[in-house]
């Protein structure tokens, strides 16, 4: 990537509104905006002035100079605030185009100061993140991200690492003295603490990554067990049609639900059961394929089953449930005994004409979810940070599996090594031009 070019781009959304934001970066940054302004402009004062295309006026407004290295991207920037019609704009644009600077990609702000060290590649993301959220709980999380929450534990693994690397290594050295067995309970303590913080990482990356994107629950049962009831309940609003005849709902329906700031998406489907007609048949298809991406299956079942067991639920999703289960008692209000539930998944009781449990439903549903932790402390995280965190947490496992003595101590150092090149990826202390285009360019441009 070429740093040595300004760009500059739009930083507010296109289209018309109050005010629309340009912003450049890079060494020509002060100059094009003094030429264009025709004003001199003082590094943290913003300045109210107009842009100049040669003697006719283009815009006027707000001139701010963040000198570097005091800036967003770690450069000269200037953002000058005009009005938010596309067509003054572009032409603002055009100006500034003329002038030298270039139309930057898309994330290539953030990109420059990620490279210039004003930010790391954890923080990067999570200002992409926080653009993104669809949730109050993910743009917190953004937030925690964002202010290094998430850099701070990898560092802090990372030097945990650095210590016991160092103290390994030295062990290189002097390949014909054994190994004191006090250093050697030493290191496994070490690693044994390790292992715990990086599960203890994966497990909060976990929850991150299901905070960057939607929840997914879908509702499955046999025909008639209440399905399209309990989404309309929880959705406040007659979504899917409900009647008294098994097979109503064919198409799969669904809604954003918030609960506690958190978006959950809950999908309707098609009653379960072998078929004739065509069209339900394919209803059917859809409600299995729902099953396999849901991150909770809830199994309804009506006041005519008394007593669920494994093979109740597999005879109903047509297979041994190896997902995540959570199994509804619907139509509580009929039930004349209490359900017996011989399987290990969890059982809540509803009922959509009473009301009965449904605001417990909610509470439950997080809970299944494991969305229940202190939502305020989680980072927001990526799928890339899990299999990054896993891959350190392999090499760990593998160091202290080994029998630590003079002749594995390279094998262990080794290991080590590649653990520390694992966290370092997550931070982008260690990283390849390829990853870093794959991560900007989800961006949009002018951040
Ligand atoms: N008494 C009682 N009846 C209910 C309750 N929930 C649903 N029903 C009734 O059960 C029948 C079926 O309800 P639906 O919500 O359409 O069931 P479904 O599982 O979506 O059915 P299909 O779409 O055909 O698979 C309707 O007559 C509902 O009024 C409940 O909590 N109590
Ligand atoms: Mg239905």
């Amino acid at each position: 990537m070429n740093l040595s070019d300004t760009i500059v781009a739009s930083a507010t959304a296109p289209g018309r509104g109050a005010v629309g934001i340009v912003r450049l970066s890079g060494p020509k940054s002060l100059s094009i905006a003094e030429t264009l302004s025709k004003k001199s402009l003082k590094p943290r004062f913003s300045t109210y002035g107009y842009i100049f295309d040669d003697d006719t006026i283009l815009d006027s407004g707000l001139w701010v100079f963040f000198q570097a290295p005091h800036s967003f991207t770690g450069e000269n920037v200037i953002e000058f605030q005009g009005h938010g019609g596309p067509v003054v704009v572009q032409a603002v644009l055009r100006s500034m185009t003329k002038l030298g600077a270039r139309i930057a990609g898309p994330g290539e702000f953030s990109q420059r100061a990620f490279l210039n060290n004003k930010i790391d590649l954890t923080q990067a993301e999570a200002i992409n993140d926080l653009i993104n959220a669809t949730s109050l709980s993910a743009v917190k999380a953004a937030n925690q991200s964002l202010r290094g929450v998430f850099a701070s534990a990898i560092h802090e693994l990372i030097q945990d690492l650095i210590s016991l690397r160092t103290q390994i290594e030295a062990h290189i050295d002097f390949p014909d003295e054994d190994i004191n067995p006090v250093s050697i309970d030493l290191f496994k303590n070490q690693l044994t603490n390790l292992d715990s913080k990086l599960r203890t990482s994966i497990q909060s990356a976990r929850e991150g990554v299901r905070l960057n994107r939607t929840t997914e629950i879908v509702l499955v049962g046999a025909p008639n067990t209440g399905k399209s009831s309990l989404l309309n309940a929880l959705a406040k609003e007659p979504l899917a049609i409900v009647t008294d005849i098994p097979g109503t709902t064919r198409d799969l329906i669904r809604h954003d639900l918030l609960i506690d700031g958190l978006e959950i998406r809950v999908t309707d489907t098609a009653g379960l059961r072998t078929t004739a007609d065509p069209i339900e048949e394919e209803g059917i298809k859809r409600a299995i394929n729902a099953i396999e991406t849901a991150d909770l299956v809830l199994c309804l079942f009506d006041e005519r089953y008394d007593e669920i067991t494994e093979k109740t639920v597999a005879d109903l999703i047509g297979k041994s449930p190896t997902t995540n289960i959570g199994i509804v008692k619907t139509k509580q209000d009929l039930q004349t005994s209490s359900t017996i539930n011989q399987t290990e998944f969890p059982l809540i009781e509803v009922s959509t004409v009473t009301e009965f449990g449904l605001e417990q439903f909610k509470k439950w549903l997080l809970q299944e979810l494991n969305l229940t932790s202190n939502l305020e402390t989680t980072i927001l995280a990526r799928d890339r940070h899990i299999a990054l965190l896993e891959a350190a947490l392999g090499y760990i496992t593998q160091a202290k599996n080994q029998d630590i003595q003079i002749e594995t101590i390279d094998l262990i150092a080794d290991d080590l090594r590649l653990t520390q090149n694992a966290l370092s990826e997550i931070t982008g202390a260690f990283t390849s031009d390829d990853l870093l285009g794959s991560i900007f360019s989800t961006f949009c441009i002018g951040k």
